[in-house]
């Protein structure tokens, strides 16, 4: 027993009643500071003699050891319960699902692109471009399309003010001066598609100022109409994917190709809605014809040597007969619901082989 157990028990008391460390800190100072009871109980050993100093200051040290003791252990048990508490808060559940990450989306327009890439890419062609603004001369004088020629015409076509290089410059209304620009620049052989944007000043329900088309253009020594028939034969029904597709050959005119067609695929419009693939009537889908040689020698190509045929598609067109889309307009609406639902997986790259749409 010594002097001070009274002491010790009610420092103890209140050490054990502590909310915080602030209250602790408070008992630190009113104990063991300058002006703390156990601080003056030392300053009061002086008063005693040498023996009772010797026994009371051996006493006070272990009370104000104990007091320390005291002290960190509840210092410690406070940061100990308010890390438990932390923890216990703050706990993550990791059976919870991820949050989804936001997802884009392919573009009909993009799909169909690299559909018909696809296509035409395992029959041997390439991928060519150029530029939306164009000559005069690429755009129609090449294509041997005459200065009174309609689609030459303002109403036709967006001319842009001025000259550039003493050239007239247009909105290219068709990806045909691509073509001109290869064949301009290499030989034959050339096995070439252009898809691209290109301009018309039209705009209804049925024709938007700006819409998309593919070009295809073949050029060699022997290349004829029967290659001409089953190169588009095969496109389209690898495109629509109908095996026994139904496709017509119909005679047609273009300037730049002589003899010229268009080609009609089987349909039926029973009950008002139409159907590819079956049925008694006709859809017109495009243009073609083989190369008038006007066409290649205004191009650098001798056309005694060398013949090819070439077609052109909207891309809009098949795109909305083949994936039901029923208005033009909204192509260009960049409308988030409408994308979301006709859009494409981005990583579901089209492939002939591993197959083309979804
Ligand atoms: C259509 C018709 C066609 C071509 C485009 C072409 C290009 C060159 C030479 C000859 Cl460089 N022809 N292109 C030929 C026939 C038809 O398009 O109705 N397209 C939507």
């Amino acid at each position: 027993m010594s002097d001070y157990d009274d002491l010790k028990a009610a420092v103890q008391a209140d050490v054990a009643a502590a909310a915080d460390a602030d209250a602790l800190e408070r008992i630190r100072i009113a104990e063991l500071g300058k002006k703390g009871r156990i601080t003056g109980l030392v300053k009061g050993l002086g008063a005693l003699d040498a023996e009772a100093r010797r026994a009371a200051g051996a006493a006070i040290n272990v009370l104000k050891e104990e007091v320390i003791a005291a002290l960190e252990a509840r210092k410690r048990d406070l940061a100990d319960a308010a890390l438990a508490a932390r923890l216990a808060a703050e706990r993550i559940d990791v059976t919870l699902p991820a949050r989804p990450a936001p997802q884009g989306a392919i573009h009909p327009l993009s799909q169909t692109v690299d559909e018909v890439i696809a296509i035409f890419g395992e029959m041997g062609f390439a991928v060519a471009e150029g530029p939306d603004i164009e000559t005069d001369w690429n755009n129609f004088t090449a294509l041997n399309i005459p200065p009174e020629h309609p689609a030459r015409q303002e109403m036709d076509t967006f001319y842009l003010p001025g000259e550039r290089n003493g050239a007239r410059m247009v909105l290219r209304t068709h990806t045909s001066p691509v073509q001109v620009r290869t064949m301009l620049a290499t030989q034959p052989p050339i096995r070439i598609i252009a898809p691209g944007r290109t301009y018309r000043c039209d705009s209804d329900a049925t024709h938007s100022p700006m819409f998309h088309q593919v070009e295809g253009l073949i050029v060699d020594e022997t290349t004829h109409m029967g290659h001409l028939k089953g190169c588009l034969i095969g496109f389209l029904r690898a495109f629509f994917a109908i095996d026994d597709l139904p496709v017509r050959f119909r005679p047609s005119y273009f300037p730049f190709t002589e003899p010229s067609a268009e080609v009609d695929i089987g349909c039926s419009r029973q009950g008002g809605t139409l159907k590819i693939g079956h049925g008694a009537d006709w859809l017109e889908i495009l243009g073609c014809g083989m190369v008038n040689p006007k066409v290649l020698a205004n191009c650098g190509i001798d056309p005694e040597r060398y013949q090819g045929f070439a077609f052109g598609v909207g891309l809009e067109r098949i795109t909305m007969l083949k994936y039901g889309i029923p208005d033009l307009r909204t192509f260009y609406d960049s409308d988030l619901r409408w994308l979301r639902h006709y859009g494409f997986a981005a990583l579901a790259v089209p492939s002939v082989v591993a197959g083309l749409g979804q």
